[in-house]
């Protein structure tokens, strides 16, 4: 069974809240946790993990090889996992409960490094369902991702000790890389994944399945998860193959190891080590935010200050009363917009009727737009994005 990592006076509570997600479906954010296990993140920011090696992100840019070139996007998403799905073990001790974002909520940054600048748009597009759209960007490589998601849990009603270490999320929404000086669009599909170690009160993610990144120049990647290791008995392991659209049987590059450590890309035929990425040894660069002074109202650590500071306190009663005024805000906007017959204007994003890209390259992977589940199909507005303060619009 392992160490518990419940707090002694949390025990009942984190009890009944095993009890309570046992039988539960439906919408994550809704779940109660013990203030144990709540993170004073907003989701707004995960967006920022798609981008913490600005320098791996914007590298197939600079490749001429169509097959290389893929291989690197490849390899740029897969160096992401450890920051996507670990990173809050390793900082918090545990996967915490992020603060659910409102509509409208904001997370804006950039970084600055090697690759020069790149910049981050996170925007709440929906509070119900949530859903979050975003858009990372570096005009000097001409380097564009854009996407937008939604979790959706699955619950089993069984009563099982087993159960409570296997709850199902499953991702819902894409990425679209683009690069600019070839054209190239990549469909980038999201992995589901597993919440494990919840009897200990030590949450951690395990990704399961497959996840696939099709290119408009003809290659297909897909990932396969292990959480359990079955092939290396190393947890977090997985094994992707690039190969011609079409033509699993004949890849082009090989890559295994863990997300979490290292793993090496070999080319097919003969076997040799082409190139290897190591999240351990690769340093990440620090997003660069504006001070909270500074921040508009819709920005998530502005409008959850209040709530964060109580959150590390650990003083509930602030927690849940500054937690209300901004819920009752929200509650006044919305009734406002729906007597005035009109609906929350998104800052960068506009919903779009279809989506080319994604209808052009979902085919040969099998995927298909779940519009019901995202509230619309979210597009980033280059125009909107002129709304950005000063010293992070579009130079
Ligand atoms: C959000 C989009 C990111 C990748 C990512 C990583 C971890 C996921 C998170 C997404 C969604 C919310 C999530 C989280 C892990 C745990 C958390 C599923 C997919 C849930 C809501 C927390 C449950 C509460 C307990 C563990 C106590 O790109």
């Amino acid at each position: 069974n392992g160490a518990s990592a419940v707090p002694p006076q949390s025990k009942g509570s984190w009890t009944s809240f095993l009890k309570s997600i046992a039988s539960f479906n439906g919408d994550l954010s809704s779940i109660t946790a013990p203030p144990f296990i709540l993170s004073t993140t907003s989701l707004v920011e995960y967006s920022s993990y798609w981008a913490e090696h600005p320098s791996v992100f914007v590298a197939p840019a600079s490749e001429q090889d169509p097959a290389k070139r893929a291989m690197l996007v490849l390899k740029w998403f897969l160096s992401t996992l450890k920051q996507q799905y670990s990173s809050r073990n390793e900082k918090l001790g545990s996967e915490k409960k992020p603060l659910n974002p409102f509509l409208g909520e904001l997370f804006l940054g950039r970084w600055e490094d090697d690759a020069g600048t790149t910049q981050l748009v996170s925007e709440q597009v929906s509070h119900h369902p949530p859903v979050t759209g975003y858009c990372i960007w570096n005009r000097k490589y001409g380097i564009r991702l854009q996407g937008y998601n939604a979790q959706k849990a699955s619950f089993s009603n069984t009563i099982n000790v087993k159960v409570f270490s296997f709850r199902k999320c499953y991702q819902i929404g894409h990425a679209i890389f683009h690069i600019d000086a070839f054209s190239e669009d990549y469909l980038i599909t999201l992995p589901s994944l597993h919440i494990e170690g919840l009897i200990t009160g030590s949450p951690y993610v395990e990704l399961n399945k497959s996840s696939y990144i099709q290119s408009s120049s003809g290659y297909t990647a897909r990932i396969d998860y292990s959480g359990k290791g079955w092939l290396s008995g190393k947890k977090n392991s997985f094994t992707a193959s690039l190969y011609p659209e079409g033509r699993e049987k004949e890849p082009i590059y090989t890559i295994s190891g863990q997300w979490t450590g290292s793993f090496t890309i070999c080319d097919a035929k003969s076997k040799k080590v082409v190139d290897n990425f190591d999240p351990n040894v690769t340093k990440t660069t620090q997003l660069i935010v504006a001070p909270v002074e500074q921040q508009d109202e819709m920005e998530s650590r502005r409008a959850w200050q209040k709530v964060a500071q109580a959150i590390s306190k650990g003083d509930m009663d602030t927690t849940s009363y500054e937690k209300s005024i901004i819920e009752n805000q929200q509650r006044d906007m919305r009734k406002k917009e729906k007597d005035e017959g009109r609906e929350w204007e998104r800052r960068f994003f506009t919903r779009a009727e279809t989506h080319p890209v994604f209808d052009a390259l979902s085919k040969t992977i099998g995927e298909s737009i779940n519009d019901t589940s995202t509230n619309g199909i979210w597009m980033f507005d280059p125009e909107k994005a002129k709304n950005l303060r000063p010293p992070f619009r579009q130079q």
